[in-house]
């Protein structure tokens, strides 16, 4: 209901919002194929054996930018199909209105109200709403690989300012060293405000490698964002842009059902043939909505 959108989403959230504000959100972004969905399934074992229950959104990109498809061999986490306590959606909200600004904050909504300790989010990090969606978090995690130049691509896609956790994953490859000391002079350049500095963790999410590392990280951010009072400025910022962002797609909705019937055709008319403006014709639609 909630990837379909409408009054049915709408209903949902009235639902699950007095519910929600438990649990701990983490964003999973990285570039196609980098293994964000290995990782976060090793996450799970892991922090399944930490005693926490986890709900995984896995925001489908069925952008031309996707990876998925083309790769061919995407990670489907099957692992803990039989775990009540672990939870994997893949979600396609391309194409649905108010996209997946909307509906991926609200689906991790039901989720922290069902009562998962932790929500993963996993998106491309390729867009900018596919950024922002995992920047949108508690903790965001950024997953390179080895290679060169694949820090520096992080950093043109807008990730190195959203990452609170860096995971170099397929640590097995060659270049790991190199890509650790790519990242963590651009950190020291970058050193702002704040006293958190992201980590860098390396890992082989195939075989579980440095996930340990990873979920103690999780933890630590975690300890700072509550202990800084940062938690609450980014819970209040997300509420912000949140809202912001549903009052837009209601607006759209709106300017959509606007645009058709007699009234429109005759403003249409009236500004095709220079009797007035785009923005005159506008003001007097809008008045009459
Ligand atoms: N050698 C090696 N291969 C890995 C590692 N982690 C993942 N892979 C492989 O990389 C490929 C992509 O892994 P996924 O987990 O699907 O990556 P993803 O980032 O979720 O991919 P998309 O969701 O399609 O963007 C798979 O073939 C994995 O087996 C690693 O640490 N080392
Ligand atoms: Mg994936």
């Amino acid at each position: 209901m909630v990837e379909r959108g409408g009054d049915e989403a709408a209903s949902v959230s009235a639902l699950t919002w007095p519910r929600g504000g438990t649990a701990e959100l983490i964003g999973l972004t990285g570039a196609p194929g980098a293994g964000k969905s290995s990782l976060t399934n090793v996450l799970c074992s892991e922090l399944r054996s930490r005693g926490r229950s986890v709900g995984v959104l896995a925001v489908d990109p069925s952008s031309p930018f996707s990876g998925g498809a083309i790769l061919g061999d995407r990670i489907r986490m099957t692992d803990h199909d039989a775990d009540d306590a672990v939870f994997v959606r893949s979600m396609a909200t391309r194409g649905h209105l108010g996209g997946l600004a909307v509906s991926t904050p609200e689906a991790a909504r039901v989720l922290d109200a069902a009562g998962f300790d932790t929500v993963v989010v996993e998106t491309v990090g390729v867009g900018q709403v596919e950024v922002e969606v995992a920047g949108a978090a508690d903790t965001t995690v950024v997953v390179v690989n080895p290679g060169w130049g694949d820090a520096v691509q992080a950093a043109k896609a807008g990730l190195m300012e959203i990452a609170d956790i860096f995971v170099i994953n397929k640590a097995d490859r060659e270049g790991a060293g190199e890509t650790r000391r790519d990242l963590e002079s651009m950190l020291a350049m970058s050193e702002s405000e704040g006293s958190w500095r992201p980590p860098v963790v390396s890992t082989v999410a195939t075989k579980g490698d440095g996930v340990a590392e990873l979920a103690d990280a999780l933890a630590a951010h975690r300890g700072h964002l509550e202990g800084s009072g940062e938690l609450e400025r980014r819970r209040r910022q997300r509420v912000r842009d949140e809202l912001l962002g549903v009052v837009t797609t209601e607006l759209r909705r709106r300017a959509v059902a606007l645009a058709t019937g007699p009234r429109w055709e005759a403003a249409l008319a009236d500004v095709l043939s220079l009797r007035t403006d785009p923005w005159s014709a506008a003001a007097r639609l809008l008045e009459s909505e």
